[in-house]
């Protein structure tokens, strides 16, 4: 497969304020307590499971991704990487942008692996090709709960590794949904999956409780496309730090960001989105009608 790779654009960094966690996380403890949860994430619009991947599943994923991370071609749709590796890339003369996909490819070679691997933020689309990474999206359990929450039978439309390297740059508080060609009111569920340990300092995911019973928010471009600042001001977000193995089970309307990662490690993660087999698309228009107009050709 052919990879298309992307850099993220240098932005500044956020506000600290942004990402302040009011409150500690209620969570289950494996699968069993699930039933008994649905209405839990019905009102937060998000549930933490913890231990829910078993440890040699999670570990052959993390494998498979430090492999991807190391090799020039990752065989997936999309690699995405941090935007201070341009300026790597860049020392043979050769502007990035001015690159066409061979010689991006090319000039990935000339790098050090264990350079590039340090500098990757995002894989996409990598379960046909990756045994381990089909393995976790394909859990029995995972699947159970997703069908449970969704109301029916799941199909998997999207899978990505989210990598937040050493001084990785935020994820803006953003709702997923906004990013999808689907009615409103469609579940979708996404399962945000900690490969290693997750903390407020490396880039935990945050969450803003009930926030998806607000229905949709408009997102314009600043640092992303994106919840305005402004918007989350007065906001009572909550951090979910995890231990490898857990996960978040969450309404793709819910408010989410991650903060940039203050540690010199980088964090594993891994994001699958699921709909109910029965999920129609709209119109691209459709979407930006209600999310805002300057998410045309953004992806999240
Ligand atoms: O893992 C991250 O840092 C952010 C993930 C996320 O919210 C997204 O890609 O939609």
């Amino acid at each position: 497969m052919v990879n298309t790779i992307s850099f993220e654009h240098p932005v500044p960094d956020h506000a600290p304020d942004l990402y302040q966690s009011f409150g500690d996380v209620d969570s289950i403890d494996g699968w069993e307590a699930l039933p008994r949860a649905v209405q839990q994430y019905e009102a937060d619009g998000f549930l933490v499971v913890r231990n829910a991947i078993p440890a040699e599943l999670r570990d052959a994923a993390l494998e498979e991704l430090m492999q991807m991370a190391r090799g020039v071609d990752a065989n997936c749709s999309n690699v995405t990487f941090e935007g201070s590796f341009q300026s790597i890339l860049e020392e043979s003369g050769t502007p990035v942008a001015e690159m066409d996909e061979h010689l991006r490819q090319q000039s990935l070679e000339s790098v050090d692996p264990a350079i590039r691997a340090a500098h990757v933020r995002k894989f996409m689309g990598f379960t046909r090709t990756h045994e381990q990474l089909k393995a976790v999206a394909n859990y029995r359990p995972l699947r159970d709960a997703v069908e449970l929450l969704a109301g029916e039978p799941p199909k998997l439309f999207q899978s990505m590794a989210l990598i937040k390297p050493p001084g990785g740059r935020e994820k803006p508080w953003h709702q997923d949904h906004a990013y999808f060609d689907l009615p409103l009111e469609t579940r979708v569920c996404g399962v945000w999956i900690a490969l290693g340990t997750v903390t407020e300092e490396n880039g935990a995911m945050f969450m803003l409780r009930g926030g998806h019973r607000g229905g949709p928010i408009v997102h314009f471009r600043r640092r992303d496309w994106q919840i305005c600042d402004t918007d989350m001001e007065g906001a009572r977000p909550i951090a979910l730090p995890m231990d490898a193995g857990d996960l978040v089970i969450f309404d793709a309307k819910i408010p989410h960001g991650t903060p940039t990662n203050r540690t010199q490690d980088q964090r594993w993660a891994l994001q699958y989105h699921y709909v109910g087999v029965s999920a129609q698309k709209i119109p691209e228009e459709q979407r930006l009608a209600v999310f805002g107009p300057e998410g045309k050709d953004v992806s999240c």
